[in-house]
């Protein structure tokens, strides 16, 4: 059986999304983001930076959230979540590294600014500043959704899975797509789908 390990609370959750797409059978072994067991020399073996996702297929160990998606969209795909041709395939790495390049960073520091944030609130500098370098990157992304229902070969992809996940950050901060109306509706097709609902059976782990 499938392993992954990591938490709900993590990127795991986007490779579990995208497991439940694909209907695969898996297992959540539990590793918090931060703690011993994340820390532990067991843990450690299968993923020596110490975070998460790692997945675990038979012999195969990985991590890195976009390669696992890769590996699984490839491996158990059967032309879904994945694109037909070589163009279409540098068209969907294009679109991931842009996320991940690009956007990841900052979207992933308002969302901690305010999970992380003392009792006196979320630095709202913090926010503001990791926001606009956000803001800068998305005029590409929306004017690129008004003309396609999806990030490549117009239809469902892992890229969506991981994109749309990196760009629900900000708005937990706070951050309104309203004059993002391409993006705003990407978001929506993607984090709607029943398998991210889906993920949620692993609440109470
Ligand atoms: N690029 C890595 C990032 C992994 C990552 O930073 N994971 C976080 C949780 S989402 C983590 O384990 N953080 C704990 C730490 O930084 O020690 C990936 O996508 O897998």
């Amino acid at each position: 059986m499938i392993r992954v390990y990591g938490s709900l609370l993590s990127r795991a959750r986007i490779v579990m999304a995208v497991l439940e797409q694909l209907e695969l059978d898996y297992e959540l072994v539990e590793v918090p983001t931060l703690g011993p067991k994340s820390r532990s020399p067991e843990y450690r073996a299968l993923n020596p930076t110490g975070k998460v996702p790692t997945l675990v297929d038979g012999d195969l160990v990985l991590w890195e959230t976009q390669a696992i998606l890769f590996y699984l969209a490839r491996k158990y795909g059967e032309n879904k979540l994945w694109v037909d041709d070589i163009a279409t395939e540098a068209d969907l790495y294009r679109w991931s590294l842009f996320v991940s390049n690009q956007i990841e960073a900052p979207a992933l520091e308002m969302m901690l600014a305010v999970r992380l944030a003392k009792e006196d609130g979320a630095d709202q500098a913090v926010i503001d500043k990791a926001a606009s370098v956000v803001q800068r990157h998305l005029p590409v992304l929306e004017s690129h959704l008004q003309d396609h229902p999806y990030l490549a070969g117009n239809k469902l992809t892992v890229a969506d899975f991981h994109g749309a996940a990196v760009l629900s950050w900000p708005k937990l901060a706070g951050f309104d797509y309203t004059p993002y109306p391409a993006i705003a509706r990407w978001l929506t097709a993607v984090l709607g789908l029943p398998a991210q609902k889906a993920i949620q059976r692993w609440q109470n782990n």
